[in-house]
């Protein structure tokens, strides 16, 4: 089973991933975790690249590193863990190029999903959306760490992928849950065991 974690920044994906290694371990249940960008070896150097605020990368030098990274990543680890029978979680995928790069650099769904096909890319089985406002997930990402070359952009391109994201979930709710990503993390994470679905 391969499931996926998507939200804006901030939206505290790591935070419900942790909850969820943590629930795993307690219930002896064996995961693969891994994220976008930079799990593979070459796309953590890949992933630099693509946060490095002074760099000024074309919006289409930008999608082709999210599916170099992407590439590797399937390669190297989403592919035989599935095979082997193991249950993968990552951290962004697929959605957040359709939201990042499709809306936020209007690149187009229909681009990103020929290359998709091309690919031949796993899709996941479930995606928990955690979906919040802009300002807040800025707020709670601000916080934290200097922001890197996306958590720079103007708010307008930030809403343009949050309403990316809530269009994606209206045409494939048989496979993305949304969950209201203002709730405390402990009520949120309630919402993610129910939705789990694994013995
Ligand atoms: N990107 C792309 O453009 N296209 C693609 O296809 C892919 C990626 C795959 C990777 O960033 C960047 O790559 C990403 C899009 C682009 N943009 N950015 N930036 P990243 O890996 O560095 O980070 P991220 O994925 O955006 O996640 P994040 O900013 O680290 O946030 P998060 O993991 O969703 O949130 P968190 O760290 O769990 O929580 C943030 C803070 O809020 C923290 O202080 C928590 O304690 C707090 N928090 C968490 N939950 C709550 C609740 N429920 N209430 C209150 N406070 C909370």
């Amino acid at each position: 089973m391969f499931i996926t974690f998507e939200g804006i920044e901030g939206s505290g994906k790591t935070t419900q991933i942790n909850f969820l290694k943590d629930f795993f371990k307690e219930k002896s249940i064996k995961a693969v975790f891994t994220k976008e960008p930079g799990s593979s070896k070459i796309g953590g150097e890949i992933r630099n690249i693509l946060l490095n605020k002074n760099l000024d990368l074309s919006p289409y030098a930008e999608l082709f590193l999210i599916f170099a990274d992407r590439s590797q990543h399937v390669e190297e680890i989403i592919k035989p863990n599935l095979s082997a029978d193991f249950l993968v979680i990552s951290d962004r995928y697929i959605d957040s190029t359709f939201a990042y790069q499709g809306e936020g650099r209007s690149i187009g769904h229909e681009e990103i999903s020929k290359i998709i096909k091309k690919m031949n890319l796993p899709l996941p089985d479930k995606t928990f959306l955690l979906d919040l406002p802009v300002s807040e997930g800025l707020k709670r990402a601000k916080k934290r760490a200097e922001f890197d070359r996306f958590e720079s952009e103007e708010i307008a391109f930030h809403e343009k992928v949050r309403n990316s994201y809530l269009k994606i979930y209206e045409e494939n709710k048989n496979r993305i849950i949304k969950i209201d990503a203002m709730k405390s993390p402990n009520k949120i994470f309630d919402e993610i065991e129910k939705n789990l679905e694994i013995e």
